[in-house]
């Protein structure tokens, strides 16, 4: 049933832009819409709050929720798109130009924060009691710019024009004391719509601000700068994501953010409780558990202890079992900054009182391992407390009541090797919950083309609210589906290939290979490994003029951390070759490399529709699951990755044949490294040597930075700190060329390509957020579905 919008958007632009509708930007029409869109919601938000206050909740709490942008999603899962379009159409406005108005909200990093926003969409739709505490960062995950190859870093503030999707809610604050500094917690809540449903979850984003609007005194006596300090101070605190944590006054800085969010959100849930259930608060983890995303937001841990125990006068004892079964920890990576850990001269500084409650929670610990038998090694290792440092994920251990990796493999890494002690001790707290990704977003809404044939194959659109149902698919796949799917997937290209050349004037041809790599820069997920096969490719056309090659498309997304040097000097490197391979008559119609600039939320939205290949190639072992993996999936590109994170399961659902595996295995590494020698690699592979001397030989530029002699150094012959290619590039070169190699010649056969792409998507049920949220619901949170 269509409504007609055009008269209330029309005001609501007006409202927004304080001119007619005619002299209103696009950006003003945006503002409108999203208003508009909030002002029907608005009722049945109310309604589901009310309704899901009473009984057992869940909280997700994480430092980074990667919304991207909000109002597409909302118009989708509304149903209120087409109304949409034909107002603005009616107002002189086409909805993919207002729609491009909006800005990513970049809260997140990468895999960690999109995952928390995959589940928080899925919550909704599945009307499940789950709310979202965050932190309302003034600026976002820099703006990235690449300037002759080299990436520079910009501020990103993403709401200084506005933003209608979230609701300040002044009346709900709280008050957060650090012994330094007493701020105010002023909630943000935005608003999140499910699929065919008239629930309406909620994300709740902090900002920081003085208790005082500013020291007037000061103000009036002329000191106008200290007036100001103290406010800036304050708003410090929520000013970016993740700030350069390298200096002590940085970690002060992310340990004051940590602290801040988690305090304002207990406070709200306790109220909640004490509303709800009277002022005993021994059954609050009854009514509430609370799911540590990372060890970002452990602090929650002493600090409802705090609360309970100074606040509320519980004795120790109830406070702790309250505790303990209220927390669940999720740790999503085996890399060091998993066990985050920070100075006790910090904690101290900042919240002595926490710090007397870690010692506590310290003390406790160890007489309980004494008990069980531990020796006093293991103990030392396990404590809270070691080595002048806090350890946060071991009170994450200790304190929660579940513990889980995001996919098989990486959770049987945990067990046996990151939190091996844990879990001897304590088995029974540990699981598995491999990840999985929004359809919604990463099909239905970014890919309409085969969203549309999903439905009409189907004879409804159910799989939106769930994918399994594509499985029934499967076999009505034909020669007619196939060409229908290969047609989709060309026009997809059209569409990228366009956006592209508009955003930063490449242009790039469209039939071809697209070969796709996007996500954060890191050594272990060998970006580099990429780029040196597209080396080798490039000598191989050069020395043999004749090869007959199928045209490719290398696509790179990636930024690299501020202060990481050497993922730095990878995405120069990138660049590099992309500038020797596009600007060479010999292949620049066969081959041709694309780097992304500002890869995000929305460039994702673009890329993984078009995409035919998915580089999945980190070392195995060492990416605990993926998400890119299981969006390309459900797009139909085919996965070209080592058996690690959730590459393994998904390999295990579309079979061998219909994915390329290549190099080590996670179990065979350790003997494969033990008498290791890149060398020999370097001397006997053939290619590898050429490859490997273009990086200091003058073919490529590093603009006289050193980086690639740097890059090729820490390959062959490591450093005093290192030891030689870490991330098993060159061992796994050869393997990594065979697959890659054999993928683009099977690519010929565009009808039995296209039969695979069918089978990925018709099984990639399993991994969508809608299962892995099933999975928390069920066997973690203990929560059930609540409709308004
Ligand atoms: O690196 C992991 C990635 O493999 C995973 O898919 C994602 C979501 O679970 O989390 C990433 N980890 C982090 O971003 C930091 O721990």
């Amino acid at each position: 049933m269509s409504t007609d919008l055009t008269q209330p958007l029309a005001a609501f632009v007006r409202a927004a832009s304080g001119k007619t509708t005619r002299n209103s930007t696009e950006m003003e029409f945006w503002t409108g819409l999203s208003s508009l869109v909030v002002e029907r919601i608005a009722d049945a938000w109310h309604a589901t709050y009310r309704a899901y206050e009473p009984g057992r909740q869940a909280a997700y709490f994480s430092a980074e929720f990667l919304e991207g942008r909000a109002l597409l999603n909302n118009l989708v899962n509304l149903g209120m798109l087409d109304d949409a379009r034909a107002a603005l159409e009616a107002l002189g406005q086409s909805l993919s130009d207002i729609l491009e108005a909006e800005s990513d909200a970049a809260l997140g990093n990468g895999g960690l924060g999109r995952l928390a926003a995959c589940f928080l969409d899925s919550c909704a739709t599945m009307d499940l009691p789950v709310t979202g505490y965050g932190i309302l960062y003034r600026y976002g995950l820099f703006k990235q710019t690449i300037d002759d190859g080299f990436q520079n870093e910009h501020p990103d503030p993403w709401m200084e024009e506005g933003y209608p999707f979230v609701i300040r809610h002044e009346e709900a604050s709280k008050y957060v004391h650090f012994a330094d500094m007493h701020v105010r917690a002023v909630p943000y809540d935005m608003p999140i719509t499910g699929y065919g449903t008239k629930n309406v979850n909620t994300l709740r984003l902090w900002k920081s601000e003085p208790i005082e609007e500013f020291d007037y005194d000061a103000f009036n006596s002329q000191r106008f700068t200290d007036a100001i300090i103290e406010r800036e101070r304050v708003a410090d605190l929520c000013r970016v994501l993740y700030p350069n944590d390298t200096t002590y006054e940085g970690k002060v800085l992310r340990v004051r953010q940590q602290y801040f969010f988690v305090s304002a959100s207990l406070q709200t849930m306790i109220d909640t409780y004490i509303r709800n259930h009277g002022e005993d608060l021994r059954d609050f983890g009854k009514y509430n558990s609370i799911q540590l995303n990372d060890t970002h937001p452990v602090l929650a841990i002493p600090e409802l202890m705090r609360l309970l125990l100074d606040e509320h006068g519980m004795s120790w004892e109830d406070a702790w079992k309250v505790v303990q079964s209220t927390f669940a920890y999720t740790n999503h990576t085996v890399l060091a900054e998993a066990l985050e850990t920070w100075e006790t001269s910090i904690f101290q500084q900042i919240f002595p009182r926490i710090m007397e409650i870690i010692a506590e929670i310290d003390r406790r610990f160890r007489i309980e391992l004494a008990e069980k038998g531990c020796d006093q090694g293991k103990i030392d290792y396990m404590a809270p407390l070691s080595g002048g440092r806090v350890h946060m994920a071991w009170i994450a251990c200790y304190a929660s009541y579940s513990i889980n990796g995001v996919a098989a493999i990486h959770t049987d890494i945990l067990k046996r090797d990151t939190l091996h002690d844990w879990h001897d001790i304590w088995p029974e707290k540990f699981n598995n919950k491999t990840n999985g990704v929004t359809q919604r977003r990463w099909l239905n809404a970014c890919n309409p083309g085969l969203a549309a044939l999903l439905t009409e194959k189907l004879g409804s659109d159910a799989w939106v609210r769930d994918l399994s149902k594509l499985l029934d698919l499967e076999a009505k796949g034909d020669d007619a589906l196939y060409e229908r799917l290969n047609e989709i997937k060309r026009k997809n290209k059209v569409r990228f290939a366009e956006w592209l050349e508009k955003r930063q004037g490449d242009s790039i041809p469209i039939d071809a290979v697209y070969d796709v790599q996007i996500k954060r820069l890191h050594e272990y997920k060998r970006q580099l490994l990429n780029a040196m096969y597209i080396l080798d490719l490039y000598y191989r056309i050069k020395a043999d003029p004749g090869m007959d090659v199928v045209p490719r498309v290398f696509v790179f997304g990636a930024k690299a951390a501020p202060g990481y040097k050497r993922a730095k000097a990878i995405i120069k490197f990138i660049n590099e070759v992309g500038r020797v391979v596009n600007n060479d008559p010999d292949t620049k119609d066969l081959i041709r490399v694309v780097f992304v600039e500002n890869y995000n939320v929305t460039p994702a939205e673009y890329i993984i529709p078009a995409a035919d290949v998915s580089e999945q190639i980190s070392m195995a072992g060492k990416e605990a699951s993926g998400t890119s993996n299981m969006k390309f999936m459900m797009n139909g590109a085919l996965t070209l990755g080592t058996l690690d994170g959730a590459n393994v399961e998904i390999v295990e659902a579309v079979g061998e044949d219909n994915a390329y595996i290549f190099g080590a295995r996670e179990e065979e590494l350790p003997e494969l490294r033990r008498n290791y020698d890149p060398r020999h690699h370097y001397e006997t592979v053939p290619g590898l040597k050429r490859v490997m001397d273009a990086f200091v030989d003058g073919t490529l530029n590093d603009g006289g930075s050193g980086d690639f002699h740097d890059l090729r150094a820490s390959l062959i012959d490591g450093s005093s700190w290192d030891k030689p290619d870490t991330y098993y590039l060159l061992g796994d070169f050869a393997s990594y060329r065979e697959a890659r190699d054999r993928m683009a010649e099977d690519y010929r056969d565009r009808k039995e390509w296209a039969r695979k792409c069918w089978v990925n998507i018709c099984r990639s049920g399993i991994f969508s957020s809608d299962r892995t949220i099933g999975d928390y619901a069920r066997e973690v949170w203990k929560i059930e579905p609540k409709s308004i």
